[in-house]
């Protein structure tokens, strides 16, 4: 179970001062083909936790006889992370990648997937939180249930928290969980502990996280339509600091939108449309308001009208449809206010037609309208969706990707060794 361990310079550099400039910072271990599995650990100031994780973790494994990798992805710690993989590496296979030019937990484990050689992929904190012992069980769940994505988790049975952890955190990590329910029936959507095969990953740069939530984001992206989970207990940090902050908070809300967005586009493009429009009311009624002194009734409800309209055309085009095709503004203005037109002339016909079929009806006015509205909303969706805006696909509402950073790293200028450590072998 020994790997090799090498820093290694990028081809052509002497190493003199200036090749420092880019210093490598991927490590590497010889082991073999073929491994059942690649464990990907993204750390930041783990050195403490690194080496009980690691001793851990391959006793497990090779207590089933599974073949593994450790790939550990750093974001620069200068804790000594560095010389302790090279210390590991003497007796385990351990990949160290150190990321200088970029820093987080998810896009860490993205960069752990493009290295990962193994047939599985395991993700787990480096903190001791997710046992390792339970990395085989995953492994197992994963094959016999013909799961696409296995949790280690603490909200099914016989999954436990440990005691210290504090009331704040039970309740967010629950809430954090009941938002995703629309993404994933699994009890744990939160967790950073999962098993995925590494062919059901495919291209990695799909993947688009903006928070810490890297399990969530692969089940969404990944389309893992099974997730199974195994109860594990989950021991709070006994070393290091957490990186869990407020900022984190607000990005899993904004990380959360965007999955709703790539699994939900058209409903997601429908409420866009509908905040638009109602944006639209308000600027309506003020522009009535303000310009009724001056031009009486009559005229300054025709121009109140023609202002929100374009209004929400110049809305609709920038945000709800700005995937569209590139057409003459000009014509698609004339369709919008066309569509609108429709829109209003169909409210009115429900609204006439409906008082005048039913009592009911009649003695509703407001709730009548209101179908009427509501009728006239998705016929003019549909007429902006096909005619007046003709659309891409509502998925390229994404932001681009994440780019994979390549393996050759910058280390920043004052954090540059005095001598380069040019090939450390073990
Ligand atoms: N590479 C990298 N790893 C990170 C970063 N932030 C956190 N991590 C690692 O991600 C894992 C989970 O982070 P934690 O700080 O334990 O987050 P948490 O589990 O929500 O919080 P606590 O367990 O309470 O500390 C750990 O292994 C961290 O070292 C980062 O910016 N870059
Ligand atoms: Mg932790």
């Amino acid at each position: 179970m020994t790997g090799s361990l090498s820093i290694f310079l990028p081809d052509g550099d002497s190493p003199n001062t200036d090749s420092l400039n880019t210093l490598a910072a991927t490590i590497t271990s010889t082991a073999s083909a073929n491994l059942d599995v690649s464990v990907v650990v993204p750390t930041f100031r783990e050195v403490e936790n690194l080496t009980t994780l690691t001793e851990q973790l391959f006793a497990a494994l090779h207590e089933r006889s599974l073949t593994g990798e450790l790939i550990v992805v750093d974001d620069n710690s200068c804790d000594g992370t560095i010389e302790l993989c090279q210390r590991l590496a003497e007796t385990y296979p351990i990949r160290l990648v150190v990321r200088t030019e970029e820093r987080g937990l998810a896009t860490a484990v993205i960069r752990g997937f493009s290295e990962a050689s193994g047939t599985y992929v395991v993700v787990m904190d480096a903190d001791l939180s997710h046992p390792p012992t339970a990395v085989p069980t995953l492994l197992e769940t994963l094959q016999t249930n013909q799961a696409d994505f296995v949790i280690g988790s603490r909200y099914v049975k016989g999954g436990t928290i440990d005691e210290s952890w504090s009331i704040f955190r039970r309740i967010n990590s629950r809430v954090a969980g009941f938002l995703a329910t629309g993404l994933t029936s699994a009890k744990d959507p939160m967790a950073g502990f999962f098993a995925i095969r590494r062919s059901q990953l495919g291209d990695v740069t799909r993947l688009n996280p903006c928070g810490y939530k890297i399990g969530l984001e692969t089940i969404v992206r990944c389309e893992c339509k099974s997730v199974a989970e195994v109860p594990i207990h989950f021991e709070d940090r006994q070393f290091g600091e957490s990186k869990l902050n407020l900022k984190e908070q607000w990005l899993y809300v904004r990380h959360l939108l965007r999955l709703y967005a790539f699994r939900y586009p058209e409903a997601c493009r429908f409420m866009t449309f509908g905040a638009v429009g109602l944006s639209g009311m308000i600027v309506d009624l003020v522009t009535f308001s303000s310009l009724t002194p001056s031009l009486g009734l009559s005229a300054a409800r025709a121009a109140a009208i023609w202002v929100a309209m374009t209004w929400n055309f110049e809305l609709n085009r920038r945000v709800t449809f700005k995937t569209s095709a590139k057409s003459s503004i000009a014509a698609a203005y004339v369709r919008f206010c066309t569509a609108c037109l429709t829109g209003a002339a169909l409210s009115w016909g429900t609204f006439v037609g409906l008082t005048s079929l039913s009592e009911s009806f009649r003695n509703q006015p407001v709730a009548t309208a209101v179908v009427g509205t509501f009728a006239a909303a998705i016929v003019n969706y549909v007429l902006c969706r096909s005619w007046v805006f003709v659309t891409g696909k509502p998925q390229q509402l994404e932001a681009a990707p994440v780019a994979v950073t390549p393996d050759i790293l910058t280390l920043d200028k004052e954090e540059r060794p005095a001598q380069p450590p040019t090939r450390i072998a073990a």
